[in-house]
């Protein structure tokens, strides 16, 4: 049953931005007309990613089932659960690996230190494979599963922020609201789905996961994660998990939520951060309207 499914009729009432600017004769008038145009569309859209409610979007809260240790070191940039173990990639120049991690000690199991030229991004689980995202070297990175030995690597355009699996196509997020889908054969460019909260984009988009049908994103810098359809592009949630590291770890200077897996045999929902030291099992709970 998708998530979304969870969410009573929400009244999505989409606020789009109109302004009419009469040109008169005044080259001065229309210039202070389109600097406010801008503004306003800038200020709307900074709204947007900032920690609101917005008209129709369901709000849910958390609860935490479980805390797991997770390694502080590890600077996280793409999480998945695949048949009892987490995979991790961690990001940074000179700190990126790939990892296997035993979920109940954050045990790391298995691990590959990448060139420090790469700064390691995200990761996805596609036919006993896992494929692993760079930041801004334009590669990616295919392994065996069990091995961790590097298969072959692909080549893309623009920046690598998340990546998961979705009806045989990767879905790839840089940081934009945009979202690419991707052949994993030849890591072909299918679509791109444009992002939207309430008439507008969400941008900084980045770690992602598929879960019941529903896309989860990380939203970069905040403690938010949205609940996209993956086949419209629409927001159909937020996530607010704020508070959730420091009710563990008081006083936490520890970087941003960054980091989603989910097992689905389980049904259970996993998160952390970027230095997090603790891994959460979360229950996702929806906020009465
Ligand atoms: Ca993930």
């Amino acid at each position: 049953m998708r998530m979304a499914q969870f969410i009573h009729s929400p009244n999505k009432t989409s606020t789009r931005i109109s302004a009419s600017i009469s040109f008169s004769q005044n080259p001065l008038l229309v210039l202070v007309s389109l600097l406010s145009l801008y503004f306003s569309v800038a200020s709307a859209d900074t709204q947007a990613s900032n920690n609101q409610a917005e008209n129709g979007i369901k709000q849910y809260s958390y609860e935490v089932v479980n805390v797991y240790p997770h390694d502080p070191t590890a600077f996280t940039q793409g999480m998945i659960f695949k048949d009892g173990y987490l995979y991790e990639s961690t990001g940074l120049n000179g700190g990126s690996s790939l990892r296997k991690v035993e979920l109940e000690t954050g045990k790391v199991l298995q691990k590959i230190d990448i060139d420090r030229k790469i700064f390691a991004e995200g990761l996805a689980s596609v036919d006993g494979q896992l494929y692993q995202l760079s930041w801004r070297a334009r590669t990616g990175f295919v392994y065996n599963t069990d091995t961790f030995a590097l298969e072959r690597t692909f080549k893309y355009p623009g920046q690598g922020w998340g990546l998961t699996f979705h009806k045989d196509q990767l879905i790839m997020s840089d940081g934009t609201s945009i979202l690419r889908f991707l052949g994993p054969a030849d890591f072909k460019e299918i679509k791109k789905l444009a992002v939207f909260i309430d008439g507008k984009p969400l941008r900084r988009l980045n770690e992602l996961e598929m879960v019941k049908g529903d896309l989860l994103a990380n939203v970069w810098l905040t403690d938010r994660i949205a609940i996209i359809s993956p086949e419209t592009g629409h927001v159909d949630g937020i996530i607010n998990l704020a508070g959730l590291l420091d009710k563990y770890v008081p006083g936490s200077e520890a970087d941003v939520l960054n980091g989603i897996a989910y097992d689905a045999a389980g049904e259970r929902l996993f998160v952390t951060g970027k230095y997090w030291p603790k891994l959460f099992e979360i229950k996702i709970i929806a906020d009465d309207l």
